[in-house]
């Protein structure tokens, strides 16, 4: 009698989702801020039940109207989290461990590269309410802006980031050298497909427990301390292990983000699928059979019309001209040159055109 509604489909995103077009990449929103919940697609007009056409003589009339086709949309969602911290540097430099001394998080720390392989929160609190979120993400290698170890996606996390925390192992424990790090990491920051080089940094020369004391010329602090201050880079000894120096790290990356904005990075509309994408397989094509001398209208949104249509009712029968005149079809049988008393074909069906 009704018709029957449609089911919404509901998905719940993890806050700072970015959905796209999965054909052209192309931002349709993002889960941020203000957007709380967003309308992809608007399902198809419902039907009319039977009931809708009754009249005084007929009053269970057969016809009834289905809803329209609803269309479809493939997107991606990609999850980007929301931190105002991001820590990024090599593998194995001590970023977890930073992570675990500093928040509740209790990230696998491990001595081999890539320990840690998924993107991890924390919140760092420093008392009387004043907190911050860090995000720890797996070690960045040369190449991470390419995709090299899966960079790019692990960037992706750090993009909302308001402010970086660099780490380097300063102790050059593994026979890297701290500086040499610092400008390949940034390398990689600024060919990332967002350019993450201008984001505020602040160096964290991690591991220096294990700087042998006295170790004068060879200390690789005095040549980080020489690089940064030349570079306007701010520097932070500390040791993860044993928390040296970590509270004057959060203290100092805190007192940096009161005067960094907050509104993070946001992803502005590229395309709106409301107004784009139509229900698919709605075509029709109108042409004219020179053989039979009669115009032909077909396609799949003729072909499901026909079969929702009674055109032996007058109701039906009305319905059927009026799609023929909404969708343009009458207009392009006279392109064609239709004249009065014309036969146009539908599948089974012959009609004589008239005005
Ligand atoms: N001596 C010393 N060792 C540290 C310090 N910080 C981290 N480590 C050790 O360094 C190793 C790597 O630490 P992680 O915190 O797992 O390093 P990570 O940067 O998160 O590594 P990935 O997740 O692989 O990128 C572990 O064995 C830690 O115990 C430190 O300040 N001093
Ligand atoms: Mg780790």
């Amino acid at each position: 009698m009704a018709g029957k509604r449609g089911e919404d489909v509901v998905l719940k995103v993890p806050e700072g989702t970015v959905i796209r077009d999965a054909a052209s990449g192309r931002v349709i929103a993002d889960m941020s801020g203000e957007t709380q919940r967003y309308v992809i697609l608007k399902g198809g007009h419902g039907g009319n039940g039977n009931m809708h056409y009754a009249t005084s003589t007929m009053q269970a009339p057969k016809y009834a109207q289905p809803g329209q086709p609803a269309r479809t949309i493939e997107v991606i969602l990609e999850l980007k989290m929301i931190a105002d911290v991001g820590l990024v540097g090599y593998p194995n430099v001590g970023k977890s461990t930073l992570l675990s001394m500093s928040t509740n998080a209790k990230p696998k720390i491990a001595d081999y590269p890539f320990t840690t392989l998924i993107p991890m929160l924390g919140v760092v609190s420093l008392g009387y309410g004043e907190s911050f979120i860090m995000a720890d993400i797996p070690g960045l290698i040369d190449g991470a802006a390419d995709g090299a170890g899966k960079g790019n996606e692990f960037l992706q996390h750090i993009e909302r980031t308001r402010l970086l925390m660099h780490v380097v192992d300063a102790s050059g424990s593994e026979g890297r050298d701290p500086v040499e790090d610092i400008e390949a990491i940034n390398r990689e920051l600024s060919r990332y497909a967002v350019d993450l080089s201008d984001r505020p940094q602040i160096i964290v020369a991690n591991k220096t427990d294990l700087i042998m004391p006295d170790a004068g010329e060879d200390d690789p602090m005095h040549r980080l301390t020489a690089y940064c201050e030349a570079n306007g880079l701010e520097l932070y000894p500390v040791s993860a292990a044993t928390g040296e120096g970590v509270k004057e790290l959060l203290f100092a990356a805190y007192r940096k983000l009161q005067e960094i904005p907050v509104d993070r990075f946001v992803f502005t509309q590229e395309m709106d699928p409301e107004t784009e994408i139509t229900a698919s397989g709605e075509s029709f094509t109108v042409s004219y059979d020179a053989k039979e001398g009669q115009y032909v209208v077909e396609g799949p949104k003729i072909e499901k019309m026909l079969g929702y249509t009674n055109l032996e009712t007058e109701k039906g029968f009305l319905f059927f001209q009026n799609f023929l005149k909404e969708n343009g079809i009458l207009e392009q049988l006279k392109k064609l040159g239709i004249q009065e008393g014309d036969t146009v074909r539908l599948y089974g069906h012959a009609f004589e055109y008239y005005e």
